[in-house]
C-alpha cells in the first residue's frame, strides 16, 4: 500500500521518533503542565521543550505546576482536571532505575494513575515520564540525542485537546 493509500486523517502531519501528531495548531487551547522535581536537571529540560512545544504551536496558554516526584503527579492531575479550564494536562518527571529499589512502583503508579484520570475525568493526562535504566538515558531523552521527550508530550496533549 502507498502513502497515496492512507486517508488524510492517518496521514503524519509531524514526527518524533516513530511518534506522529496531526492537529498541531493549538490556538485557543490551554495547558497545565505538572512537572516532578525529582531529578530536576532532567525534569527541566522536559519542562523546556514542552513550553517549546506550545509556543511554537500558537497555544493560548498554559500554566506550571510543581509536585515532589512523579509518583505525585496522578493526584496534581485530578485536581487540576477537576478544577477545569485546561484542554490537556501534561505531566512530566523522570524515574531512573539506577536511583531507587522501588523503580517500578513509581513508575507504574505514574503511568497507571494518569492513566486513570485521563478516563475517569475525559482531560487528557499525558504520560511525559521518562522511565529509564540510567542517566545517560534519561539525558538522551531530555533534549539530547534522542529528541526531548516533553516536546513530544505537549505535541501529543495538542493532538488529543482536539480528538
Ligand atoms: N521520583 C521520581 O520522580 N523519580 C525517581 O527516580 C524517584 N526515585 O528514584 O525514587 C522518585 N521517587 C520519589 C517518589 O516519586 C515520591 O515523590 C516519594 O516516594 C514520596 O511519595
Amino acid at each position: 500500500m502507498g502513502i497515496s493509500a492512507i486517508s488524510p486523517a492517518l496521514a503524519p502531519t509531524m514526527s518524533s521518533d516513530s511518534l506522529t501528531w496531526q492537529n498541531t495548531d493549538a490556538r485557543g487551547l490551554k495547558f497545565a503542565i505538572v512537572v516532578a522535581r525529582f531529578n530536576s536537571n532532567i525534569t527541566g529540560k522536559l519542562l523546556e521543550g514542552a513550553v517549546d512545544a506550545l509556543t511554537k504551536s500558537n497555544a493560548a496558554g498554559y500554566t506550571v505546576f510543581s509536585v515532589p516526584g512523579a509518583f505525585e503527579l496522578p493526584l496534581a492531575a485530578k485536581k487540576l482536571a477537576r478544577r477545569g479550564g485546561y484542554d490537556a494536562i501534561i505531566a512530566l518527571g523522570a524515574v531512573i532505575r539506577g536511583d531507587t529499589p522501588h523503580f517500578d512502583y513509581v513508575a507504574g503508579e505514574a503511568a497507571r494513575g494518569l492513566q486513570d484520570v485521563a478516563l475517569d475525568t475525559g482531560v487528557p493526562v499525558i504520560f511525559g515520564v521518562l522511565t529509564t535504566d540510567n542517566l545517560e538515558q534519561a539525558e538522551a531523552r531530555a533534549g539530547g540525542e534522542l529528541g526531548n521527550k516533553g516536546y513530544d508530550a505537549a505535541m501529543t496533549a495538542i493532538e488529543m485537546a482536539r480528538f
